[in-house]
């Protein structure tokens, strides 16, 4: 089901589509923050830089990962859980631009969830063949609250499934400034990204950027 809508902040057109119960996805609402939102991906990197974490079970993962705001996601040989302070440095993560706040609270508030006030977002950076494999998000305190998700650069393969990690998975394609709404019943769905195709997004380069909003506290 696809529906045109008229954007009032951003004066754009873009389609609302429903992947599944809960989980909308908003083609094109990112593309005019992009030009406020990347340059601050920047600055965040240059503060926290990227890097390969490692599960609990030792192994590197491909996607490199860094944080914004007054939490941050981390995995070691401890576990996955939620930092104050960035395990490179020792000191808080970079504060959260008011450019990513605002677009994370209007997708959330668009498709229905008022007030969003999220604490977390992880920055997930993708080179061509790294894939992330099928997980749940589970690690934050309030799942009532929806996770909200920002493409940019190369496009990939979303991969969706259901509660359990054996439910058959639909695959959606995102793309550079797309965003989706995940909360409700499809808050706790199994979800994972296919290996990117290589290619060259202008002005992104070969790579793919995604930032995902999250209530951790
Ligand atoms: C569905 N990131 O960081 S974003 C992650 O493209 C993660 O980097 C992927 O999965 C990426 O945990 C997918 C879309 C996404 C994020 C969180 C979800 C979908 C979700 C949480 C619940 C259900
Ligand atoms: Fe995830």
């Amino acid at each position: 089901m696809t529906l045109e809508l008229f954007d009032e902040r951003t004066d754009a057109q873009h389609a609302e589509l429903a992947i599944a119960p809960g989980a909308t996805l908003l083609r094109g609402f990112a593309l005019l923050a992009a030009a406020e939102m990347l340059p601050a991906v920047e600055s965040i990197f240059e503060k926290a830089p990227l890097r390969h974490l490692a599960t609990p079970g030792g192994l590197r993962m491909s996607v490199a990962m860094t944080n914004c705001g007054a939490r941050g996601w981390v995995s070691d040989r401890a576990g996955y859980r939620y930092e104050q302070n960035d395990p490179l440095s020792g000191k808080p993560w970079p504060e959260m631009p008011a450019s990513f706040l605002q677009l994370a609270r209007e997708a959330a508030a668009r498709v229905g969830f008022a007030d969003f006030a999220p604490d977390a977002c992880l920055v997930n950076r993708y080179l061509p063949s790294m894939r992330m494999s099928l997980h749940q998000d589970r690690d934050e305190r309030d799942l009532k609250a929806p996770i909200v998700s920002v493409s940019f650069g190369l496009p990939a393969t979303f991969v969706f499934g259901g509660l359990k990690r054996a439910d058959r998975t639909q695959q959606v394609p995102l793309q550079h400034g797309d965003v989706v709404v995940w909360g409700g019943p499809a808050r706790l769905a199994f979800h994972g990204v296919l290996a990117l195709k290589d290619g060259k997004h202008e002005p992104m380069g070969r790579q793919r950027i995604n930032l995902t909003f999250r209530c951790a506290l």
